[in-house]
């Protein structure tokens, strides 16, 4: 699943929303795309437990569809 996730800008952003992803799916696998500002995670959770995660770590997160 994708995420948008537009104030993700360096790659303290991308360990903290890894960080994030991981609390809720330990064995998740996280992609962060810094110029496209997108997280592409591998998990079996749903696409609204990542994005809530995602926003209590302090992202807007948008699930991108597809
Ligand atoms: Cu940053």
């Amino acid at each position: 699943m994708k995420f948008s996730v537009p104030d993700m800008s360096c790659g303290h952003c991308a360990a903290t929303i890894e960080k994030a992803v991981k609390t809720v799916d330990a064995s998740a696998s996280v992609t962060c795309d810094l110029e496209k500002h997108l997280v592409e995670v591998g998990t079996s959770t749903t696409p609204e437990a990542m994005a809530a995660a995602i926003r209590e770590a302090g992202y807007e997160a948008g699930h991108v569809p597809g």
